[in-house]
This record gives structure tokens, C-alpha cells and sequence, in this order.
């Protein structure tokens, strides 16, 4: 059995049935501005330098992305990849006491670190930025089993006008016909079924240095940026060190750290 350590960031047991029942929380202010500013300093310099890996729109292909590299537009990074090799803050943030605790209390087990999707710093471009659809972040692991726990910081404010967060409350608990799909798992948004759940969806209101935990099940989505200012936020992804990435994939072709006892 492992044990938290002595910081004060345990979570209430209300926090706790919140999470099961909704699928997220939301931590507000729990990174100092000096942390986030010097975050913000790094990614941008990095996104000057355009300091590989990256993950651009014209990869991602979503609607309204740029139809090439050599297109206008053609480099505006989504990703800044292999968030926690590129600078110390980014590690220091995945490994934070204040997150590996909290995610230890919610999958009941010690905590591991998977680097092998998110693990970035996530840009919204205001020109060649795009929206992206309604979806669970399953779809980018394979592990055992589908509970995996993204922990995204937001460097700035988010909002809906600038490609902010949407949840649907409890979503990460519904079973979902794979006819509501399309073929990349997002919901289709004409299919008559999914109106009701858009109808659900809420817009998360981040400020810099906020935190939203959210299940791996969990549909969301996300607009554009209509700011003049790029959007930047920091997303790792934790799981339960029993739930281990299915061999052959590409889960388990990277390295997953142990963060807990
Ligand atoms: O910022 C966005 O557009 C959404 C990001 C997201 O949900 C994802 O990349 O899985």
C-alpha cells in the first residue's frame, strides 16, 4: 500500500465523488504565477526556435488546418511534443507532489506517468489554430483498461473565445453506439443522438495557473481561438501503475514513469 506524502493536497472525499460523478475537477490558482510565467517564457522561445518534436495543425489535419508544411501557414505548431524532456519546469510540474497525489487518491494505486501521447505544451494558434471536435482521449492510449487521468495547466486565460475547454458533465460513464462515431471516435455532429449530449456540453472558464483533471472517457472538445494571443497549456496524462499499455502499441513504446512508491 502506498502512502501520500506530507503535503496539503489531499482531496476531500467530496472531491473525490465529484470527480466519479462528473469525470473532472478543477483546481483554481494551483501554480504560482512565477512557475507559469517562466513556462509561458520556455514554450515560447521553443516555438521560435521551433524546437523539435512538434505537432502541427497541418499533421492534425482537422477542419480548417492548413493543407500542407509548405502551406500559409503550414507550421503553426498544436504541439510542443516531449513536454517533460524539454525543460526542467515542464518535469517538475509532471511530477509535482500536488498532482501525483491527487491522482494516486483518485485510481486508488500508485501512479505512473505515460509519455507517449500529450506530454506537451498545447498551443492554440488565433490564425490556423483549429477547433477540435467532441471526443475522449482514450482514443489516443492502449491500455488494459480506458481510466487514464489528463492533468491540464493552463498558462493563460482560456475562455470560450479562445478555444477553451468543453466538457459534457458524466460523459466518461455513458456507453456511447459505436454509429454515433465517426471513424477517428469523435461524436458526429449530425448524427440525431449526439444533439442532446452537445446540448450538455459546458464551457471550462480557466485562468492562469488553474487545473483541470479530467477522465480519459470524458468528451470534450474545444474551439478556436478568436483572441490575438496564442493559447498555451500544459497536458500530461497519469494512470494507475497496474494498468499497464498493451504490448505492440504505441503505449507501450514509450517510456511510462513511476511516480509513487
Ligand atoms: O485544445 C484543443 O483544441 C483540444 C485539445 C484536446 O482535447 C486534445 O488534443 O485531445
Amino acid at each position: 500500500m502506498s502512502t501520500l506524502s506530507a503535503t496539503a493536497s489531499a482531496l476531500l472525499p467530496a472531491q473525490i465523488a465529484q470527480f466519479e460523478r462528473d469525470g473532472f475537477l478543477v483546481f483554481r490558482n494551483m501554480l504560482e504565477p512565477a512557475a507559469c510565467e517562466r513556462m509561458l517564457q520556455v514554450a515560447a522561445q521553443q516555438l521560435q526556435e521551433a524546437a523539435q518534436p512538434l505537432e502541427y495543425e497541418a499533421e492534425l489535419g482537422y477542419a480548417g488546418a492548413p493543407s500542407s508544411l509548405e502551406a500559409e501557414g503550414g507550421r503553426t505548431v498544436r504541439r510542443l511534443r516531449g513536454a517533460y524532456e524539454r525543460d526542467p519546469v515542464f518535469r517538475a510540474w509532471a511530477e509535482d507532489p500536488r498532482i501525483v497525489d491527487k491522482v494516486q487518491q483518485l485510481i486508488g494505486e500508485p501512479v505512473c506517468l505515460t509519455l507517449a501521447h500529450h506530454n506537451c505544451v498545447m498551443t492554440k494558434h488565433p490564425r490556423y489554430g483549429t477547433a477540435t471536435g467532441w471526443h475522449r482521449d482514450i482514443r489516443y492510449w492502449s491500455f488494459t483498461q480506458p481510466d487514464l487521468i489528463c492533468v491540464w495547466l493552463a498558462l493563460g486565460s482560456e475562455t470560450a473565445s479562445n478555444g477553451g475547454l468543453r466538457f459534457i458533465p458524466g460523459s466518461h460513464r455513458l456507453q456511447v453506439p459505436r454509429e454515433q462515431l465517426d471513424d477517428l471516435l469523435f461524436l458526429r455532429p449530425d448524427h440525431p443522438a449526439n444533439q442532446a449530449l452537445f446540448a450538455q456540453g459546458q464551457a471550462m472558464e480557466l485562468e492562469r495557473g488553474d487545473v483541470v483533471f479530467f477522465h480519459s472517457h470524458l468528451f470534450h472538445a474545444a474551439g478556436v481561438n478568436t483572441s490575438p494571443v496564442v493559447k498555451t497549456s500544459v497536458a500530461f496524462v497519469y494512470h494507475g501503475c497496474s494498468n499497464q499499455p498493451l504490448p505492440g502499441t504505441r503505449s507501450s513504446a514509450s517510456p511510462d514513469i513511476r511516480l509513487t512508491d
